[in-house]
């Protein structure tokens, strides 16, 4: 039923329909009435939260209205859709990104300062919202930023996990995890108490014969979960288009508690039901790229996939269309392996409930889907028993087995002659205990699969897809390589670059199109523009400096060259090739007479990122950083020479402090094994320059700002297998160099060196699976011609103007084009397009 006002009365709504703030009065008017009845605090009792919670809260508003009307022109305009589908959303904070989208931050700041508040105190009020581990979540955040600014009618789907990724603290040099509960103020989010979805666990399937003769499948007599909608406008830039991110929360199917249950006396067992239900999206999984195999985990899949959905399809129910026009109305994109039993799920929808037969409903499920792959590394490959399956899913279990079967059916009857194919292909790996390959799930369900970067789309083509680019051909198989918002990292995140640069090209216009920025190359001898840029470097190596002083209780000189790697700790990222680096370093200082010492280029090694909590390797690396950065930073011989910090913490809101204060990032992974990186791009964009393997998408930085402007280094991935071989078979000569650092490690410089034998053991004793020593020599060299490199400032200077306006390819409205156009085949559809 439809429950709109009546023709009649519209006026008087329209008199009354909520009003848009444009000036500063009109903006204190909003924010002082939100605190004052909103929040029921009095001028007597109005702290910068409460200063935050105003200005949100009126943004918010404004958010909303733009809104309503972006969702009621979707639904108007009846045209294709995508919904990206990712268990991780790495937003950070909001209020920003609402003040520059809606284009009053000035505004807002002239009102705080009215009332006594300072725009950067209220803006760093606000949590993050870190619904995501790492690169993977970023991007999706990057991308729905991109969808709204060009206006595609896009939903984002996820998970409301009342924990999002845990706060790391640093005691004593170790990391320990404390939990993010980040709900308790969070003005972005709406409840949809109405907009709910009972999900099915368990149970089991009967058949039984429809009105037309035809067996029909049903799964019931299970456990049911209810899932409710919590929705967060995303505002575009540019434009007032204002999209959907619809996050799921689980709850008891029956309420609060079970009030029969209650009344027999059974209180403790029913309360103990809703939280079961409960802890469904209590907490994400702290893993990147790692998979566990844990039934909650798979649970929180097919809640979260199943809600989806429903939704999806109730939508397109609405539009009485036929079944066949689906995918014309709707293109879904699963953010890696995560969503794919959305897969046999729409299967399940479209055969079991809405009748359709298997080929027609198979067509419509693999014309939906796209699948992005973001690793090649087996451990992060995700696989779910068939028993744990077969007992949470015994309907998509029996999918799944005949979704195989037919496409084993198909593969046998291309490739007669070809015996072990078909085990190599199955969906079902026949181990003990057999085990469902939800990659090839998602690769033979969806109608396109990318990768996220040149190199790293060629490796899924040629390693782990290689049998099903010979099946489907290689028109399957595409690349997207990834790309930033602009807005939020460098508009939000360094605004003196961003109006250096806009007072150049003559406004903003650029961070909708990112390629303009290539004017800059024409002022790269400008005196003026070029001192100017430097400037701004400075000032956010001075604002990085006194972060650090104010966390790490270490005094740094911003004049000295800040080399910073930040991102998750993992072996392959190689933060120990880095540490290893700084520990040689610091014995060269350690030899050098006075005289020498003068001509040492001053450095700060600055390292930040978290340890899933069970990857004891990544969590030594993390104690051997601090424990070096003590030593280091107490000793008089080495001074301002050489300093080194561990940054608590670091989540999307650091980063944007971090990324603009660098001088030179590490993106140092093995070759092979970085799909393509992001925060590389960042880096970049802000001025600072790169040292890092031929990897991901260090390949295409270089080709884009020429390979006189980056430092590359190391073994390449073609290369690495070999490498690898080589070392199991003849074993290894470890580098001399390294050899002496893990003297000074064994000789106890460091603290006890038994905390730290597991990670130089992996290396001398366990066939350095990561290349750690292959890579030493090139790794030092280069980090040598860094410093000669930057002791010349004016050709560095001109080497960071001429990185920065060749960065406009890696924009993520970029690869959301290219989406739109490969995959998806969407179109915008602008404010203006139908009066709305
Ligand atoms: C990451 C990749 O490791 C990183 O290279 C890439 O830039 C990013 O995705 C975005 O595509 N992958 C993950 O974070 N997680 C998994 C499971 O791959």
């Amino acid at each position: 039923v439809e429950a709109s006002v009546p023709e009649g009365q519209r006026a008087a709504w329209k008199k009354h329909s909520a009003r848009e703030f444009k000036t500063k009065e009109e903006f204190e008017n909003e924010a002082v009435r939100h605190i004052e009845t909103t929040l029921a605090r009095s001028l007597f009792n109005c702290d910068e939260a409460a200063a935050y919670a105003g200005t949100a809260l009126a943004f918010r508003d404004r958010l909303v209205i733009e809104w309503n009307k972006t969702q009621q022109r979707q639904t108007f305009a009846d045209q294709k859709r995508v919904y990206y589908l990712s268990l991780e959303f790495l937003m950070g904070r909001a209020l920003d990104n609402a003040m520059l989208n809606v284009g009053l931050k000035d505004v807002a700041k002239d009102g705080l300062a009215d009332l006594g508040f300072r725009m950067e105190d209220i803006i760093s009020q606000e949590r993050d919202a870190a619904l995501g581990n790492g690169g993977l979540g970023r991007l999706a955040a990057c991308f729905l930023d991109s969808l709204a600014s060009l206006n595609y009618p896009a939903w984002g789907y996820a998970l409301r996990y009342r924990y999002g990724i845990f706060k790391q603290e640093i005691v004593d040099g170790y990391q320990v995890e404390v939990p993010d509960y980040w709900l308790d103020f969070n003005p972005w989010e709406f409840p949809r108490h109405d907009v709910t979805v009972d999900i099915n666990f368990y149970g089991s399937v009967s058949q039984y014969v429809d009105d037309d003769g035809k067996q029909r499948s049903v799964w019931d007599n299970g456990e049911i979960v209810t899932a409710v909608a919590y929705d967060a406008p995303i505002p575009g830039y540019g434009t007032t288009t204002t999209n959907n991110l619809r996050l799921w929360s689980s709850k008891a199917s029956h309420g609060e508690f079970d009030f029969t249950k209650f009344n027999s006396g059974e209180y403790e067992q029913s309360v103990a039901d809703q939280q079961r239900a409960e802890t469904i999206s209590a907490v994400l999984y702290p893993n990147d790229s790692l998979e566990r195999g844990k039934e909650l985990r798979l649970k929180q899949q097919y809640f979260w996939c199943a809600a989806s959905l429903f939704d999806i399809v109730r939508r397109f129910k609405k539009s009485k269309k036929p079944w066949k026009d689906f995918a014309n109305q709707v293109a879904i994109q699963l953010n890696d392996t995560h969503p794919t039993l959305a897969i046999p799920e729409l299967q399940r929808i479209l055969v079991d409930l809405e009748g359709l037969g298997w080929d027609e409903a198979w067509t419509i499920v693999q014309a939906t889907f796209g699948y992005t792959n973001h690793t090649v590394l087996p451990e992060a490959l995700e696989k779910w028993s068939v028993p744990l399956i077969q007992h949470l899913l015994p309907r998509h279990l029996q999918i799944i087995y005949e979704i195989n079967s037919r496409f084993l059916q198909y593969v046998e009857k291309t490739f007669p002659k070809e015996k072990d194919i078909l085990g190599r292909v199955s969906i079902i790996e026949e181990s003990q205990p057999k085990m469902v390959r939800m990659a090839y799930l998602a690769v033979i369900g969806s109608h396109k699969v990318n990768g996220v970067a040149e190199l790293h789309s060629d490796l899924i083509k040629t390693t782990i897809f290689k049998d099903f680019v010979k099946i489907y051909g290689p028109d399957k198989f595409t690349n997207v390589t990834n790309g930033i918002t602009p807005r939020r990292w460098l508009h939000q995140a360094n605004p003196k670059l961003s109006e250096l640069i806009a007072s150049k090209l003559g406004g903003y216009d650029y961070l909708r199109d990112l390629t303009l920025l290539h004017k800059l190359e024409a002022f790269v001898d400008d005196k003026e523009f070029r001192k100017d840029f430097q400037a701004i470097k400075y000032a956010n190596k001075v604002r990085l400096a006194q972060y650090i002083l104010e966390h790490n209780g270490v005094k740094v000189n911003p004049a000295a060259l800040f080399d910073v790697q930040v991102k998750r700790i993992h072996e392959y990222k190689r933060q120990q090739l880095n540490i290893f680096g700084v520990i040689h370093r610091y014995l060269q200082i350690k030899a050098m007479s006075a005289e020498e010492k003068k001509k040492v280029q001053p450095r700060v090694s600055i390292f930040g990122g978290k340890a899933a909590p069970g990857y004891w390797m990544a969590k030594t690396v993390i104690h051997l950083v601090n424990q070096v950065g003590k030593v280091i930073n107490a000793d008089k011989e080495v001074g301002d020479l050489l300093k080194v910090v561990f940054l608590e913490d670091y989540n999307v809101s650091k980063a944007e402090i971090i990324v603009p204060g660098s001088d030179i990032s590490e993106h140092i992974s093995t070759a092979g094994t970085e799909a393509s990186g992001t925060s590389n791009m960042k880096f970049v964009l802000n001025g600072g320059l790169v040292i890092g393997t031929c990897d991901g998408a260090n390949i295409e930085i270089t080709r884009e700002v020429g390979e006189e402007n980056i430092f590359l280094f190391g073994n390449l991935a073609e290369d690495v297998e070999d490498l690898r071989e080589a070392h199991h078979k003849q074993g290894f000569e470890l580098d001399p160099l390294l050899k002496r650092v893990f003297e000074t490690i064994r000789s106890g410089t460091f603290g006890d060196a038994g905390q730290f034998s597991a990670l130089v053991d992996s290396i001398v004793d366990h066939g350095d699976y990561y290349l750690v020593s292959d890579d030493f020599k090139s790794y030092i060299d280069t980090q040598g011609l860094i410093d000669q490199s930057y002791a010349k400032q004016e050709e560095w200077v001109t080497k960071t103007i001429l990185s920065v306006a060749r960065m406009g390819f890696f924009s993520s409205d970029r690869c959301i084009d290219e989406y739109a156009e490969m995959i998806w085949n969407i179109e915008p559809l602008k404010p203006e397009a139908n009066g709305a």
